[in-house]
Protein backbone atom coordinates (compact mmCIF):
# COMPACT_ATOMS: atom_id res chain seq x y z
CA UNK A 1 0.00 0.00 0.00
CA UNK A 2 1.44 3.95 -1.02
CA UNK A 3 1.70 6.11 1.54
CA UNK A 4 2.55 9.49 1.33
CA UNK A 5 3.91 11.28 4.44
CA UNK A 6 2.58 15.12 4.12
CA UNK A 7 4.28 17.75 6.06
CA UNK A 8 3.88 17.17 9.42
CA UNK A 9 3.24 21.20 10.22
CA UNK A 10 0.94 21.15 7.64
CA UNK A 11 -1.26 18.36 9.20
CA UNK A 12 -0.76 20.06 12.36
CA UNK A 13 -1.84 23.58 11.86
CA UNK A 14 -5.04 22.16 10.05
CA UNK A 15 -5.79 19.79 12.46
CA UNK A 16 -8.45 21.12 14.80
CA UNK A 17 -8.08 18.32 18.08
CA UNK A 18 -8.18 19.55 21.15
CA UNK A 19 -7.62 18.17 24.22
CA UNK A 20 -10.36 17.50 26.19
CA UNK A 21 -10.57 18.31 30.11
CA UNK A 22 -10.42 16.38 32.27
CA UNK A 23 -7.76 14.84 30.56
CA UNK A 24 -8.09 10.98 32.00
CA UNK A 25 -11.67 9.37 32.74
CA UNK A 26 -10.71 6.28 33.38
CA UNK A 27 -10.20 7.44 37.03
CA UNK A 28 -9.90 10.33 39.47
CA UNK A 29 -6.46 11.73 38.92
CA UNK A 30 -5.29 14.98 41.18
CA UNK A 31 -2.38 17.59 41.71
CA UNK A 32 -0.72 17.00 37.99
CA UNK A 33 3.29 17.46 37.83
CA UNK A 34 4.40 17.49 34.45
CA UNK A 35 7.93 16.34 33.60
CA UNK A 36 9.14 16.38 29.40
CA UNK A 37 11.60 13.56 29.10
CA UNK A 38 12.56 12.53 25.74
CA UNK A 39 10.10 13.89 23.09
CA UNK A 40 7.43 12.95 25.54
CA UNK A 41 5.85 14.99 28.22
CA UNK A 42 4.82 12.62 31.76
CA UNK A 43 2.58 14.13 34.00
CA UNK A 44 2.55 12.27 37.59
CA UNK A 45 -0.36 12.78 39.44
CA UNK A 46 -2.37 11.30 43.11
CA UNK A 47 -5.46 9.05 42.91
CA UNK A 48 -8.75 10.27 44.71
CA UNK A 49 -10.91 6.94 45.27
CA UNK A 50 -14.48 6.48 43.96
CA UNK A 51 -17.18 7.43 46.77
CA UNK A 52 -14.49 8.97 49.21
CA UNK A 53 -14.60 11.46 51.87
CA UNK A 54 -11.38 12.34 52.27
CA UNK A 55 -8.40 12.73 50.72
CA UNK A 56 -7.66 8.66 51.13
CA UNK A 57 -5.45 8.14 48.58
CA UNK A 58 -3.34 4.57 47.88
CA UNK A 59 -1.38 5.55 45.03
CA UNK A 60 0.75 7.68 42.33
CA UNK A 61 -0.43 7.41 38.47
CA UNK A 62 1.97 8.43 35.16
CA UNK A 63 0.29 9.46 31.87
CA UNK A 64 2.08 11.11 28.78
CA UNK A 65 1.64 12.30 25.85
CA UNK A 66 3.42 13.27 22.15
CA UNK A 67 0.55 15.61 21.39
CA UNK A 68 -1.37 17.36 23.82
CA UNK A 69 -4.47 15.46 23.13
CA UNK A 70 -3.93 11.80 23.14
CA UNK A 71 -2.80 10.27 26.63
CA UNK A 72 -1.39 7.42 27.52
CA UNK A 73 -2.07 5.31 30.77
CA UNK A 74 1.08 4.10 32.45
CA UNK A 75 -0.98 2.76 35.51
CA UNK A 76 0.13 3.67 38.86
CA UNK A 77 4.32 2.62 39.06
CA UNK A 78 4.43 3.81 42.83
CA UNK A 79 2.11 3.44 46.02
CA UNK A 80 1.74 3.63 50.20
CA UNK A 81 2.77 0.01 50.02
CA UNK A 82 6.62 1.00 48.30
CA UNK A 83 7.29 2.51 51.37
CA UNK A 84 7.53 0.14 54.78
CA UNK A 85 7.22 3.32 56.68
CA UNK A 86 4.22 4.61 55.25
CA UNK A 87 0.33 3.63 55.83
CA UNK A 88 -1.64 5.84 53.61
CA UNK A 89 -2.54 9.68 51.90
CA UNK A 90 -0.61 9.05 48.85
CA UNK A 91 -0.65 12.82 47.84
CA UNK A 92 0.71 15.58 45.30
CA UNK A 93 3.82 14.17 44.16
CA UNK A 94 6.35 15.44 41.63
CA UNK A 95 9.13 13.13 39.38
CA UNK A 96 12.35 14.88 38.31
CA UNK A 97 15.57 13.55 36.44
CA UNK A 98 18.98 13.55 36.95
CA UNK A 99 21.96 11.53 35.20
CA UNK A 100 19.40 9.04 33.74
CA UNK A 101 17.81 7.95 37.44
CA UNK A 102 14.45 9.45 38.28
CA UNK A 103 13.36 10.55 41.55
CA UNK A 104 9.92 10.53 42.91
CA UNK A 105 8.84 12.99 45.27
CA UNK A 106 6.37 12.33 47.53
CA UNK A 107 4.19 12.87 50.37
CA UNK A 108 2.78 10.15 52.59
CA UNK A 109 1.63 9.13 56.19
CA UNK A 110 4.33 8.48 58.11
CA UNK A 111 3.64 5.32 60.75
CA UNK A 112 6.94 6.58 62.54
CA UNK A 113 5.74 9.66 63.73
CA UNK A 114 1.64 9.68 62.77
CA UNK A 115 2.13 12.55 60.65
CA UNK A 116 2.72 13.40 57.51
CA UNK A 117 6.39 12.72 55.55
CA UNK A 118 8.34 13.89 52.66
CA UNK A 119 9.55 10.32 50.66
CA UNK A 120 11.37 9.95 47.65
CA UNK A 121 11.50 6.70 45.44
CA UNK A 122 13.71 6.17 42.62
CA UNK A 123 13.84 4.33 39.07
CA UNK A 124 15.38 3.57 35.65
CA UNK A 125 12.80 5.12 33.45
CA UNK A 126 9.90 8.15 33.62
CA UNK A 127 7.44 5.23 33.81
CA UNK A 128 8.94 3.11 36.50
CA UNK A 129 9.46 0.70 38.48
CA UNK A 130 10.29 2.80 41.06
CA UNK A 131 11.35 2.17 44.80
CA UNK A 132 11.68 3.92 47.86
CA UNK A 133 15.36 5.17 47.53
CA UNK A 134 16.53 5.37 51.12
CA UNK A 135 14.19 2.99 52.89
CA UNK A 136 12.86 5.75 55.43
CA UNK A 137 11.39 9.15 55.23
CA UNK A 138 14.02 12.31 53.62
CA UNK A 139 11.95 14.64 55.90
CA UNK A 140 9.39 13.50 58.62
CA UNK A 141 7.48 14.41 61.62
CA UNK A 142 5.23 17.05 60.76
CA UNK A 143 1.81 17.81 59.29
CA UNK A 144 2.72 20.55 57.20
CA UNK A 145 4.94 18.04 54.93
CA UNK A 146 3.06 17.84 51.75
CA UNK A 147 3.45 18.43 48.60
CA UNK A 148 7.16 18.51 47.81
CA UNK A 149 8.23 20.34 44.39
CA UNK A 150 11.64 19.84 42.94
CA UNK A 151 13.90 21.62 40.58
CA UNK A 152 18.05 21.36 39.95
CA UNK A 153 19.26 24.86 39.07
CA UNK A 154 22.37 25.56 36.02
CA UNK A 155 24.19 25.42 38.31
CA UNK A 156 23.56 21.41 39.41
CA UNK A 157 22.41 22.55 42.92
CA UNK A 158 19.06 21.28 43.53
CA UNK A 159 16.25 22.33 45.63
CA UNK A 160 13.10 20.73 47.30
CA UNK A 161 10.82 22.94 48.31
CA UNK A 162 7.12 22.26 50.00
CA UNK A 163 4.84 22.90 52.86
CA UNK A 164 1.12 23.57 53.92
CA UNK A 165 0.84 26.50 55.43
CA UNK A 166 4.41 27.10 56.56
CA UNK A 167 7.06 26.52 53.29
CA UNK A 168 10.01 24.43 53.66
CA UNK A 169 13.11 23.71 51.72
CA UNK A 170 16.00 22.19 51.58
CA UNK A 171 19.59 21.82 48.79
CA UNK A 172 19.97 18.47 48.07
CA UNK A 173 22.73 16.79 48.21
CA UNK A 174 23.81 15.45 44.23
CA UNK A 175 22.54 12.30 45.28
CA UNK A 176 19.11 13.86 45.31
CA UNK A 177 18.05 12.03 48.09
CA UNK A 178 19.70 13.08 51.09
CA UNK A 179 20.57 16.88 52.11
CA UNK A 180 23.05 18.48 54.83
CA UNK A 181 21.94 20.52 57.93
CA UNK A 182 18.37 21.66 59.06
CA UNK A 183 15.10 21.95 56.99
CA UNK A 184 14.45 25.55 56.22
CA UNK A 185 11.32 27.33 57.10
CA UNK A 186 9.70 30.42 55.36
CA UNK A 187 6.92 31.73 56.92
CA UNK A 188 5.03 33.14 54.03
CA UNK A 189 4.25 36.98 54.56
CA UNK A 190 1.35 39.36 52.63
CA UNK A 191 4.39 40.66 50.31
CA UNK A 192 5.92 37.68 49.48
CA UNK A 193 2.95 35.61 48.80
CA UNK A 194 -0.01 37.58 49.07
CA UNK A 195 -2.60 38.82 51.51
CA UNK A 196 -4.06 36.86 53.52
CA UNK A 197 -7.96 36.42 54.46
CA UNK A 198 -9.62 36.37 57.37
CA UNK A 199 -9.34 33.04 59.41
CA UNK A 200 -13.02 31.77 59.84
CA UNK A 201 -14.74 31.94 63.41
CA UNK A 202 -12.14 34.09 64.88
CA UNK A 203 -13.17 37.54 63.55
CA UNK A 204 -10.05 40.57 63.11
CA UNK A 205 -7.93 37.81 62.56
CA UNK A 206 -5.76 37.32 59.11
CA UNK A 207 -3.48 34.64 57.79
CA UNK A 208 0.13 35.67 57.51
CA UNK A 209 -0.46 35.33 53.76
CA UNK A 210 -2.48 33.49 50.93
CA UNK A 211 -0.21 31.02 50.38
CA UNK A 212 -1.77 27.54 51.00
CA UNK A 213 -0.09 24.53 49.55
CA UNK A 214 0.73 22.99 46.17
CA UNK A 215 4.31 24.69 45.52
CA UNK A 216 5.18 24.63 42.30
CA UNK A 217 9.00 25.87 41.51
CA UNK A 218 10.81 26.53 38.62
CA UNK A 219 13.19 28.82 36.69
CA UNK A 220 12.58 30.96 33.12
CA UNK A 221 14.57 33.05 31.60
CA UNK A 222 16.87 33.67 34.83
CA UNK A 223 13.65 34.29 37.65
CA UNK A 224 12.95 31.96 39.71
CA UNK A 225 8.91 31.26 39.74
CA UNK A 226 6.77 29.57 42.74
CA UNK A 227 3.25 28.88 41.77
CA UNK A 228 0.91 27.59 44.46
CA UNK A 229 -2.81 26.98 45.67
CA UNK A 230 -3.65 30.08 47.28
CA UNK A 231 -6.38 31.69 49.29
CA UNK A 232 -7.58 29.00 51.71
CA UNK A 233 -10.40 26.84 50.97
CA UNK A 234 -11.77 27.37 48.03
CA UNK A 235 -8.64 27.52 46.26
CA UNK A 236 -7.23 29.79 43.09
CA UNK A 237 -4.00 29.42 42.04
CA UNK A 238 -1.28 31.96 42.47
CA UNK A 239 2.62 32.86 41.97
CA UNK A 240 5.50 34.59 43.43
CA UNK A 241 8.67 35.66 41.31
CA UNK A 242 12.56 36.16 42.63
CA UNK A 243 15.78 36.70 41.58
CA UNK A 244 17.47 34.08 44.01
CA UNK A 245 16.17 30.09 44.49
CA UNK A 246 15.94 31.14 48.14
CA UNK A 247 14.29 34.11 48.01
CA UNK A 248 13.17 36.92 48.95
CA UNK A 249 9.74 36.33 46.85
CA UNK A 250 7.60 39.16 45.80
CA UNK A 251 3.74 38.21 45.07
CA UNK A 252 2.80 38.51 41.67
CA UNK A 253 -0.77 37.51 41.70
CA UNK A 254 -3.22 35.27 40.92
CA UNK A 255 -3.29 33.11 37.89
CA UNK A 256 -5.91 30.95 37.91
CA UNK A 257 -9.10 32.21 39.86
CA UNK A 258 -11.25 30.39 41.97
CA UNK A 259 -14.10 29.88 40.21
CA UNK A 260 -17.60 27.34 41.39
CA UNK A 261 -17.78 25.54 38.30
CA UNK A 262 -14.09 23.58 38.65
CA UNK A 263 -16.55 21.67 41.30
CA UNK A 264 -13.19 21.50 43.70
CA UNK A 265 -12.13 22.95 46.36
CA UNK A 266 -8.82 22.55 46.32
CA UNK A 267 -6.74 23.08 43.11
CA UNK A 268 -2.90 22.09 42.65
CA UNK A 269 -0.58 23.82 39.81
CA UNK A 270 2.52 22.35 37.27
CA UNK A 271 3.25 24.17 34.38
CA UNK A 272 5.83 23.41 32.15
CA UNK A 273 6.71 23.81 28.14
CA UNK A 274 6.37 21.10 25.47
CA UNK A 275 7.17 21.71 21.97
CA UNK A 276 7.65 25.51 21.99
CA UNK A 277 4.33 25.82 24.09
CA UNK A 278 3.61 26.76 27.62
CA UNK A 279 1.28 24.92 29.25
CA UNK A 280 -0.73 25.52 33.10
CA UNK A 281 -1.83 21.58 34.52
CA UNK A 282 -4.56 22.30 37.38
CA UNK A 283 -7.23 19.91 38.60
CA UNK A 284 -11.13 20.36 39.18
CA UNK A 285 -14.13 17.64 40.05
CA UNK A 286 -15.13 17.81 36.96
CA UNK A 287 -15.66 14.52 35.81
CA UNK A 288 -19.29 12.86 36.07
CA UNK A 289 -19.17 11.60 39.58
CA UNK A 290 -16.49 13.58 40.95
CA UNK A 291 -16.17 16.82 43.59
CA UNK A 292 -13.63 17.50 46.19
CA UNK A 293 -12.85 14.47 46.85
CA UNK A 294 -12.72 12.86 43.22
CA UNK A 295 -10.61 15.53 41.31
CA UNK A 296 -9.35 14.94 37.45
CA UNK A 297 -6.52 16.80 36.28
CA UNK A 298 -6.68 19.19 32.97
CA UNK A 299 -4.52 21.35 31.67
CA UNK A 300 -4.54 25.13 29.38
CA UNK A 301 -2.45 26.31 26.97
CA UNK A 302 -0.69 29.74 27.99
CA UNK A 303 1.89 32.61 26.65
CA UNK A 304 3.77 34.50 29.12
CA UNK A 305 3.59 38.45 29.34
CA UNK A 306 6.72 39.97 27.66
CA UNK A 307 7.87 40.37 30.92
CA UNK A 308 7.53 37.44 32.01
CA UNK A 309 4.25 37.81 33.81
CA UNK A 310 1.32 35.18 34.14
CA UNK A 311 -1.77 36.09 32.19
CA UNK A 312 -4.95 35.23 34.08
CA UNK A 313 -6.13 31.46 32.74
CA UNK A 314 -9.21 30.40 33.00
CA UNK A 315 -10.51 26.10 33.09
CA UNK A 316 -12.22 25.43 29.71
CA UNK A 317 -13.45 22.22 29.06
CA UNK A 318 -11.62 22.42 25.38
CA UNK A 319 -7.90 22.31 26.79
CA UNK A 320 -4.90 22.29 24.56
CA UNK A 321 -4.23 22.04 20.61
CA UNK A 322 -2.70 19.13 19.48
CA UNK A 323 0.88 19.69 18.26
CA UNK A 324 1.62 16.00 16.62
CA UNK A 325 -0.86 13.52 15.32
CA UNK A 326 -1.31 9.97 15.51
CA UNK A 327 0.57 6.76 13.61
CA UNK A 328 -2.67 4.42 13.30
CA UNK A 329 -0.33 2.16 11.26
CA UNK A 330 2.00 1.71 14.37
CA UNK A 331 0.48 -0.51 17.06
CA UNK A 332 -1.27 1.79 19.68
CA UNK A 333 -1.72 0.76 23.52
CA UNK A 334 -5.89 0.94 24.03
CA UNK A 335 -4.92 2.94 27.11
CA UNK A 336 -3.84 5.63 24.25
CA UNK A 337 -6.58 7.98 24.42
CA UNK A 338 -8.41 11.61 23.87
CA UNK A 339 -11.58 10.93 25.75
CA UNK A 340 -13.69 7.68 27.09
CA UNK A 341 -16.70 7.01 28.46
CA UNK A 342 -17.68 3.65 30.81
CA UNK A 343 -13.96 1.84 30.59
CA UNK A 344 -11.33 1.72 33.22
CA UNK A 345 -8.17 0.19 33.08
CA UNK A 346 -6.31 -2.47 34.54
CA UNK A 347 -2.61 -3.83 34.55
CA UNK A 348 -0.35 -6.83 34.90
CA UNK A 349 3.03 -7.75 34.87
CA UNK A 350 2.79 -9.31 31.17
CA UNK A 351 0.47 -6.84 29.55
CA UNK A 352 0.98 -3.68 31.22
CA UNK A 353 -1.89 -1.77 31.56
CA UNK A 354 -5.04 -2.53 29.19
CA UNK A 355 -8.14 -1.03 28.71
CA UNK A 356 -11.17 -3.23 30.87
CA UNK A 357 -14.54 -2.78 32.06
CA UNK A 358 -15.38 -2.67 28.52
CA UNK A 359 -19.79 -2.52 28.49
CA UNK A 360 -21.75 -2.32 25.37
CA UNK A 361 -22.16 1.14 24.35
CA UNK A 362 -19.10 2.27 25.85
CA UNK A 363 -16.48 4.01 23.85
CA UNK A 364 -12.67 4.96 23.30
CA UNK A 365 -11.90 8.34 21.13
CA UNK A 366 -8.43 8.33 19.49
CA UNK A 367 -8.03 12.17 18.12
CA UNK A 368 -5.75 13.10 14.87
CA UNK A 369 -5.23 10.19 13.60
CA UNK A 370 -3.22 10.36 10.58
CA UNK A 371 -4.48 7.89 7.49
CA UNK A 372 -2.45 9.28 4.68
CA UNK A 373 -3.44 8.68 1.51
CA UNK A 374 -4.48 5.24 1.03
CA UNK A 375 -5.61 2.78 3.43
CA UNK A 376 -6.62 1.11 5.75
CA UNK A 377 -7.03 -2.96 4.44
CA UNK A 378 -7.06 -4.84 8.02
CA UNK A 379 -8.15 -3.72 11.68
CA UNK A 380 -5.67 -5.69 14.04
CA UNK A 381 -6.35 -5.35 17.80
CA UNK A 382 -5.38 -7.56 21.01
CA UNK A 383 -8.44 -8.29 23.31
CA UNK A 384 -9.38 -10.79 25.66
CA UNK A 385 -12.53 -12.62 27.26
CA UNK A 386 -13.49 -14.79 30.17
CA UNK A 387 -16.92 -14.59 28.72
CA UNK A 388 -18.08 -14.59 25.24
CA UNK A 389 -16.94 -11.77 24.29
CA UNK A 390 -18.17 -8.56 21.79
CA UNK A 391 -17.61 -6.10 19.34
CA UNK A 392 -15.54 -3.62 18.28
CA UNK A 393 -16.90 -1.05 15.94
CA UNK A 394 -14.52 1.19 14.83
CA UNK A 395 -15.91 4.71 13.57
CA UNK A 396 -14.61 7.50 12.03
CA UNK A 397 -15.28 11.27 13.66
CA UNK A 398 -17.80 10.07 15.88
CA UNK A 399 -19.49 7.56 17.40
CA UNK A 400 -21.36 6.97 14.60
CA UNK A 401 -19.54 8.11 11.93
CA UNK A 402 -18.48 6.28 9.04
CA UNK A 403 -17.90 2.18 9.89
CA UNK A 404 -14.58 1.15 8.72
CA UNK A 405 -14.10 -2.22 10.68
CA UNK A 406 -16.09 -4.40 12.94
CA UNK A 407 -14.16 -7.15 14.68
CA UNK A 408 -15.22 -9.88 16.84
CA UNK A 409 -13.82 -10.49 20.12
CA UNK A 410 -14.50 -14.50 20.63
CA UNK A 411 -14.46 -15.98 23.97
CA UNK A 412 -10.50 -16.15 24.86
CA UNK A 413 -10.87 -18.39 27.53
CA UNK A 414 -9.60 -16.19 29.99
CA UNK A 415 -9.83 -12.35 30.81
CA UNK A 416 -6.54 -11.81 30.34
CA UNK A 417 -5.70 -14.52 27.33
CA UNK A 418 -4.95 -11.99 24.95
CA UNK A 419 -5.76 -13.13 21.27
CA UNK A 420 -4.55 -10.99 18.36
CA UNK A 421 -7.51 -10.43 15.85
CA UNK A 422 -8.03 -9.08 12.90
CA UNK A 423 -11.05 -7.56 10.55
CA UNK A 424 -11.12 -6.57 6.86
CA UNK A 425 -11.57 -2.48 6.55
CA UNK A 426 -14.83 -1.69 5.30
CA UNK A 427 -14.03 1.67 3.43
CA UNK A 428 -10.93 3.72 2.55
CA UNK A 429 -10.38 6.73 5.10
CA UNK A 430 -7.28 8.86 3.69
CA UNK A 431 -6.26 11.95 5.59
CA UNK A 432 -6.71 12.53 9.31
CA UNK A 433 -9.48 11.36 10.96
CA UNK A 434 -10.47 11.04 14.88
CA UNK A 435 -11.03 7.27 15.67
CA UNK A 436 -13.94 5.83 17.61
CA UNK A 437 -13.80 2.03 18.67
CA UNK A 438 -17.58 1.94 20.08
CA UNK A 439 -17.96 -1.68 21.72
CA UNK A 440 -21.32 -3.98 21.43
CA UNK A 441 -21.89 -6.82 23.00
CA UNK A 442 -24.54 -8.69 25.63
CA UNK A 443 -26.46 -5.88 27.61
CA UNK A 444 -25.33 -6.18 31.23
CA UNK A 445 -22.17 -7.82 31.78
CA UNK A 446 -18.14 -6.75 31.51
CA UNK A 447 -17.71 -8.02 27.23
CA UNK A 448 -13.49 -8.00 27.06
CA UNK A 449 -10.27 -6.81 27.83
CA UNK A 450 -8.74 -4.43 25.32
CA UNK A 451 -5.08 -4.16 24.93
CA UNK A 452 -3.59 -2.78 21.42
CA UNK A 453 -4.64 -1.98 17.78
CA UNK A 454 -3.13 -1.49 14.90
CA UNK A 455 -4.20 -0.39 11.03
CA UNK A 456 -2.48 -2.34 8.28
O1 LIG B 1 -4.39 15.56 46.90
C1 LIG B 1 -4.23 15.70 48.30
C2 LIG B 1 -3.92 17.14 48.64
O2 LIG B 1 -4.95 18.00 48.15
C3 LIG B 1 -2.67 17.67 47.98
O3 LIG B 1 -1.51 17.26 48.62
C4 LIG B 1 -2.94 19.13 48.03
O4 LIG B 1 -2.09 19.89 47.22
C5 LIG B 1 -4.39 19.19 47.62
O5 LIG B 1 -4.53 19.16 46.23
Amino acid sequence: MKRFFFSLSLLVASGSALAENPLVQTCFTTDPAPMVHGDRLYVYTGHDENNADFFWMQEWRVYSTDDMVNWTDHGSPLAIEDFSWGDDRAWAPQCVERNGKFYFYVPLHSKLTGAMAIGVAVGDSPTGPFRDAIGKPLADGNWDFIDPTCFIDDDGQAYLYWGNPTIYYVKLNDDMVSFEGEVQKLVPDAEGFGPGKEVPMEPGKKYGSSYTEGPWFYKRDGKYYMVYAAGGIPEHIAYSMSDSPTGPWKYMGTIMPQKDETNSFTNHPGVIDYKGKSYFFYHTGNLPGGGGFGRSICVEPFEYNSDGTFPTILPTKEGAPAVGMLDPYQRVEAETMAWSEGVTSRQNAREGVYVSNIHNGDYIKVANANFMSGGPRTFCASAASGLRGGTIEVHMDSVDGPLVAELKVPATGGWENFAYIEAPAQIEVPGMHDIYFVFKGRKGPELFNFDYWQFK
